[in-house]
């Protein structure tokens, strides 16, 4: 079985750093309960008005890509090990045959970038136990254990740096291959262990550890992106030691809710592959979805969302106050499948023209809107059309404050004829052609109430 460091030199080790870092930087747990509103909202600044991020599923799952001893194995592609019952001994020999040739950093974090997202979190280590970078407590990683011997979070970090997205991590508290944190709940179908005293020495010798190397060694990271925190053993001691750690190492980093298990962990909430039916209210969250149906590659996995709907998708989280963090699953090749890179391209198209109507704005201040979607700045209001009413009469409810000016986002020349009457009933008369099939937005310009 391919190990981790042996924990024994690591525990003395471990001891002295964590005497190191209390004088150091990590900041004193209390500190990080006493932030203020402003503080909290200082450091959430970019990522509420980020909105739209790049999800990356990728490991050794994308070898088999959904298939195990010549059958095709149901359910989502990074959990073939469970699925499929894979012992660790076999399944960590598909380390010797991921081998990501075609794999270029700055091509993901360019097509993430023209796709119009401001993001990244990619897998550092799911829920199999593999890590993509060059840990140092294990040599279960993809520069040890793979012939492709590249610290592929490493090259990451530099492109994100040089093209201006964040890079944030997706980390796995469960752990399917670490002797220390096997379970009776998530056998790997050759430990039949029922509990594991030692959950606790994993956490401390290694996942910890871990996670100190990510955010100490590639770059700005912009948020921790915690999964597999169902797991029994896990509980909200361990949350909150675990928020404290991580802001202890980077103040100003942010922490989704999957860190605990209280409905108040972290700083957003993690709706998945749904979006809220009038948001999370009062409090950040993000809805991460696939464009198929799996998160890691699976060859055989068709079923690609449309353009339209994902862009319509992106919309309606926008106008419910809500991120969106969209999936590709890369092949075992290193390449993003073409279906993922032509509707990302497209979806960037589109965000060229309207993103002003979804970055950087808040969610929809009128109330349901049967012909589209609203999304506000101080001072306007963006008009999402999805269907053009037949009669072109665009019916808006409780527009506060007196219309100044009705446009189209992408030819503000193109002015439109509006009736306001009171603050209750505002109709815009739309024109019969020149509309964006997927959404056409137009502004509207409101005077503001003085205070
Ligand atoms: C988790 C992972 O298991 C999955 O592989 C993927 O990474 C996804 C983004 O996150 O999936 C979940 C997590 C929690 C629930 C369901 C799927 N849940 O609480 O029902």
């Amino acid at each position: 079985m391919i190990g981790q460091t042996a924990a024994k030199p690591l525990l003395g080790l471990a001891v002295l750093a964590i005497l190191a870092m209390s004088f150091s930087c990590q900041m004193p747990a209390q500190a990080v309960g006493d932030e203020s509103q402003h503080q909290r909202d200082q450091r959430m600044e970019w990522w509420r008005e980020a909105k739209f991020g790049m999800f990356i599923h990728w490991g050794l799952y994308a070898v088999p890509a959904g298939q195990w001893e010549g059958k095709e194995i149901g359910g989502i592609g990074e959990w073939i090990m469970n699925k499929a019952q894979i012992p660790v001994s076999e399944y960590e020999a598909l380390a010797a045959r991921f081998n990501p040739v075609k794999f270029d950093a700055e091509q993901w974090v360019r097509l993430a970038k023209n796709a119009g997202m401001k993001y990244i979190v990619i897998t550092s280590k799911h829920h199999d136990g593999f890590s993509l970078w060059d840990s140092k407590v294990s040599r279960y990683d993809i520069v040890d254990a793979t012939p492709f011997k590249r610290d592929v979070l490493k090259e990451l970090s530099r492109a994100c740096a040089k093209y201006g997205i964040r890079l944030c991590f997706y980390h796995s508290i469960m752990d399917w291959h670490h002797p220390d944190a096997q379970g009776p709940h998530w056998p790997t179908y050759n430990t039949k262990k029922k509990e594991n005293p030692n959950f606790g020495r994993y956490v401390e010798n290694y996942l910890k550890p871990q996670i100190k190397e990510l955010l100490t060694g590639y770059g700005d990271i912009g948020v921790l992106w915690f999964d597999g925190q169902w797991v029994p053993e896990w509980n909200e001691d361990y949350g909150d030691d675990m928020y404290a750690f991580v802001r202890g190492l980077k103040p100003d980093i942010i922490i989704n809710n999957r860190v605990g298990k209280k409905r108040e962990s972290g700083d957003f909430g993690t709706p998945e592959q749904r979006i809220p039916a009038k948001g999370l209210g009062g409090v950040d969250w993000e809805t991460c979805m696939t464009m198929n149906d799996t998160w890691g590659f699976k060859k055989n996995d068709h079923n690609w969302k449309s353009t339209e709907d994902l862009v319509r998708k992106l919309v309606d989280i926008a106008s419910k106050g809500g991120n969106f963090l969209l999936n590709v699953g890369p092949t075992a090749e290193g390449t993003i499948p073409g279906p993922s890179v032509e509707r990302l391209k497209a979806m960037g198209r589109w965000l060229k023209v309207n993103g002003e109507s979804i970055y950087d704005t808040t969610a929809n201040p009128l109330g349901e809107l049967a012909w589209g979607r609203c999304t506000a700045r101080p001072g306007k209001l963006y008009l999402h059309v999805f269907d053009r009413p037949e009669d072109g009469r665009l019916e808006l409810p409780g527009v506060k404050g007196k219309i100044k000016k009705v446009c189209f986002l992408a030819d503000r020349k193109r002015q439109l004829v509006f009736s306001q009457e009171g603050d209750d009933k505002v109709v815009i008369s739309l024109p019969g052609q020149g509309y964006d099939e997927i959404d056409t937005v137009l502004v509207l310009e409101i005077q503001e109430n003085k205070k």
